[in-house]
């Protein structure tokens, strides 16, 4: 009895050091140039609380000054059962790791959430696959995450190749998110059947 408690405690012990936040390997040499353009969210790990729905689609840019910023539109609930389609901003502060970002965000309309999280590139083909994780909280005592999300991206509205999916796989396992996922769908283009939210208080635009 005593010999099982103490294999579950090692076994305990080594996957929090296999979850532990600051072990998950990023993308090694992100070039955040060929990561411009268009991702389609084709599947998702959401965080605890409000977060997009579906129909996500982001778009990263490099501005002037070298620096990455983002838009992204999707769905989301607002007032516990309104339904609208959220612009959202993104800029990206970076850090002594090039795939580690931080990521302030905004949205269009005041009433949509504003944010600063971390942004981490776990990795990219960049044309067609992209796996980006953000742990907003994380457990004081063993280091591992307790409020994640999680975005897989693809360049192709339709899905991940079949040839990409083997390592995505592996990867949503080294992070530890592993059957955590869902599908994100694409039935409305750019969400046009929804009231976009702009029309609602009278177009506020916050653009960067
Ligand atoms: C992702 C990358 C591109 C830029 C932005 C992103 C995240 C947006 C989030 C939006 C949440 C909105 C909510 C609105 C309801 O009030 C990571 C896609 C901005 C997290 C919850």
């Amino acid at each position: 009895m005593l010999r099982f408690i103490v294999a579950l405690c090692l076994l305990a012990v080594s996957w929090a050091q296999d979850c532990e936040v600051a072990n998950i390997q990023v993308m090694q040499n992100f070039n955040k140039t060929r990561y411009t353009g268009t991702w389609y969210a084709v599947g998702k790990k959401d965080p605890e609380g409000l977060f997009l729905l579906d129909n996500i689609v982001a778009n990263f840019e490099i501005k002037e000054d070298g620096s990455m910023t983002a838009t992204a539109r999707g769905r989301v609930i607002i007032f516990n059962h309104w339904e609208v389609c959220a612009d959202m901003f993104a800029t990206f502060e970076e850090t002594p790791d090039p795939a580690k970002f931080r990521m302030k965000y905004w949205g269009a309309s005041a009433m949509l959430q504003t944010g600063d999280d971390d942004h981490w590139v776990i990795a990219t083909d960049y044309d067609n696959y992209a796996i980006q994780y953000s742990c907003r909280r994380r457990n004081e005592w063993d280091g591992t995450c307790e409020d994640s999300y999680s975005f897989i991206f693809s360049r192709h509205i339709t899905g991940l190749r079949p040839e990409d999916q083997a390592m995505v796989v592996h990867k949503k396992r080294e992070i530890c998110l592993l059957g955590k996922y869902r599908q994100v769908s694409h039935t409305l283009g750019k969400c046009e059947a929804l009231t976009p939210i702009d029309s609602i208080n009278g177009g506020e635009f916050a653009g960067l």
